[in-house]
């Protein structure tokens, strides 16, 4: 970057098991964000508008069936697709709050017979990566409380749990940012302390390189 060079966006990333409130925060934390004067943007893994994205929202609603290898090339596949757009606006400044990354990615996968961790986290070496992680953390007991799973693939309580403790091996890695939050707690009092993690990142991100996830 030249000295013209302006600061660049933070990549923020929300991950969790099911139940645990990620969609609600990310939508909450740009709000506020944007109140705050920052250039943010919202993402979701899957982006189900895509080609790709379309034939893994058919596998999650049940109305395909694909390989299970398969299947977990086109999450990646599905990431890999939008890093040119995402780098794009990191250098311009913004902000991207992103709804599930490759943790979700290899975790999910890994959680089915067959698979082990590290094969799940090869196509996604390299992706760019995240100045912060968020874990919203939630006990399947709590998670049970707040109503049914849906009907979706994977909303399954004894595949959540394999899930959970493959999360847990991920956030063992030192080299990503991880923050743990404890999602239990109200709607509030977790938005709060997302809010001052990402500003306190985005404060100290504007001056660092982006990094290249699990290189
Ligand atoms: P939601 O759209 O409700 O978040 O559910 N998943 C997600 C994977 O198996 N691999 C991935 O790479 C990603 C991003 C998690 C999406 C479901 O898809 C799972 C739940």
């Amino acid at each position: 970057s030249g000295v013209m060079a302006g600061k660049r966006g933070a990549l923020i990333v929300l991950e969790g098991v099911d139940k645990a409130g990620k969609t609600t925060q990310c939508n909450k934390l740009v709000q506020a964000l944007q109140q705050s004067g920052q250039s943010v943007e919202m993402m979701r893994f899957p982006d189900r508008t895509t080609i790709i994205g379309q034939l893994i929202s058919a596998y999650l609603e049940k109305k395909s069936d694909l390989e299970d290898h398969v299947v977990h090339l086109l999450f990646s596949a599905n990431r890999w697709e939008m890093v040119p757009s995402m780098k794009k606006k990191l250098e311009q400044g913004t902000t991207l709050v992103v709804d599930r990354y490759a943790f979700s990615g290899a975790a999910f996968t890994s959680a089915k017979p067959g698979f082990c961790l590290d094969w799940c986290k090869k196509p996604d070496v390299g992706l760019p990566k995240p100045d912060l992680v968020m874990f919203l953390q939630l006990s399947p007991a709590q998670a049970a409380l707040r109503g049914q799973f849906g009907e979706e693939r994977y909303e399954i309580d004894d595949f959540q749990r394999t899930v959970q403790q493959k999360f847990d091996q991920l956030m063992k890695d030192p080299s990503v940012n991880w923050q743990e939050i404890d999602a239990s707690q109200s709607i509030e009092d977790v938005h709060r302390e997302i809010t001052t993690h990402s500003l306190n990142t985005i404060n100290t991100a504007q001056n660092l390189p982006l990094g290249e996830l699990w290189k």
